[in-house]
């Protein structure tokens, strides 16, 4: 739906030098809090920092599906197997409305898709950890939904048009896939003492790795500055991650479950939780490719898109046909 008259001209390199009346002109945009268009001049730069954050955003929620999926055969009632694969059909959909997004910057799905298959492109860290019984899908929609929400909210006010229309539709299924995820993490932690050791257990393993999902501190992200300035991010990575934070401690709190963090405190005067530290390693660790899953998760996806060759053949055909019979007809 994005993808209209749009230009098929490859983006210029970042390094051009670009004209400093319309970069002025461009940043007086900016800050006027117009949206930017398609079809808008643009800097080179931001233009990247478009595609690299909106495909690395498209490739997550492909990815994201797969830890999901690994429960839908063994879902505990029907109930909640149509809940969890109608969350994973809404994954596959946002992926596919952000790669539409990442379209209208002058890239096709193909390179894109190319670059994760390839291992080149980075899709979010969290889905990198394995998912190892059915609480996991709870403490998945608490957690990770509620971190994205956390962190996707704002983006429906980003200065890119197409990413930010793209994100209030996602938000608002994310915020579905949030509540059914606690609402899984009530039964259980209300459920038998086996059930609430299996919640905690959940807890135990998403907390830090939902915590880190907001990316590096402040000082560390090479990003945020620049994105901050274009409106393209409106909160930095910290910021997100207090507000995580704060929304999710009273959230365990009322289930009746532990926050695994023995330094957690409540800060009187900010009115802030502040959490121990995070470990940056493990972070980089998964980043860089070494985290439980990544292999298996990039594995998995080659296999998925060869097997679905044939319908990518199929669609093409169908599509030549279409223009042929159209030609035809108006001849
Ligand atoms: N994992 O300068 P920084 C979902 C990378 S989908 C891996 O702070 P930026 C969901 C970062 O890319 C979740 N890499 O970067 C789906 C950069 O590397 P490059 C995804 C990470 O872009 C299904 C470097 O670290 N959400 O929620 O300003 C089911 C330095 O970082 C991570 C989005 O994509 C990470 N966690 O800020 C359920 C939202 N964090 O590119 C849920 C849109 C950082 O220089 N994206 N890196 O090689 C964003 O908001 C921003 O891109 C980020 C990072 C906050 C993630």
């Amino acid at each position: 739906m994005y993808t209209q008259a749009l230009s098929t001209e490859r983006p210029a390199p970042a390094s051009a030098v670009e004209d400093p009346a319309l970069l002025a002109r461009f940043q007086a945009r900016i800050d006027a809090e117009e949206r930017i268009e398609p079809m808008d001049w643009m800097p080179k730069a931001y233009r990247q920092t478009l595609i690299r954050q909106i495909s690395q955003h498209a490739h997550s929620e492909i990815i994201g599906m797969q830890p999901e999926g690994n429960w839908l055969t063994r879902a505990p009632s029907l109930k909640r197997k149509l809940q969890l694969l109608a969350k994973i059909q809404d994954e596959g959909g946002h992926g596919l409305y952000l790669y539409s997004a990442a379209e209208t910057l002058g890239v096709s799905r193909e390179e894109l898709v190319g670059q994760l298959l390839s291992g080149k492109a980075k899709y979010s860290s969290i889905f990198n950890y394995p998912t190892l019984s059915w609480a996991d899908i709870g403490a998945i929609g608490w957690l990770v939904d509620g971190a994205a929400i956390m962190n996707q909210i704002p983006l429906c006010r980003c200065s890119y048009g197409p990413y930010a229309r793209a994100m209030i539709l996602i938000c608002k299924e994310e915020s579905f896939h949030q509540r059914q995820g606690y609402e899984i993490m009530m039964t259980l932690a209300k459920g038998t003492p086996k059930q609430k050791a299996m919640a905690q257990d959940a807890l135990n393993r998403w907390w830090w790795p939902s915590v880190m999902m907001f990316g590096p501190s402040d000082k560390d992200s090479v990003h945020s500055d620049q994105a901050m300035r274009w409106k393209i991010k409106r909160f930095t990575n910290d910021a997100l991650r207090q507000k995580f934070v704060d929304a999710t401690v009273p959230q365990a709190h009322y289930l009746g479950l532990t926050i695994p963090d023995p330094d957690l405190t409540y800060d009187e005067a900010s009115k802030h939780w502040i959490t121990g530290p995070i470990d940056w390693d493990e972070f980089w660790r998964v980043v860089k490719g070494e985290g439980p899953c990544n292999k298996q998760r990039l594995e998995t996806r080659r296999k998925v898109h060869d097997d679905g060759a044939w319908v990518r053949e199929a669609a093409e055909a169908f599509a030549a046909k279409r223009r042929k019979a159209k030609r035809a007809a108006a001849a």
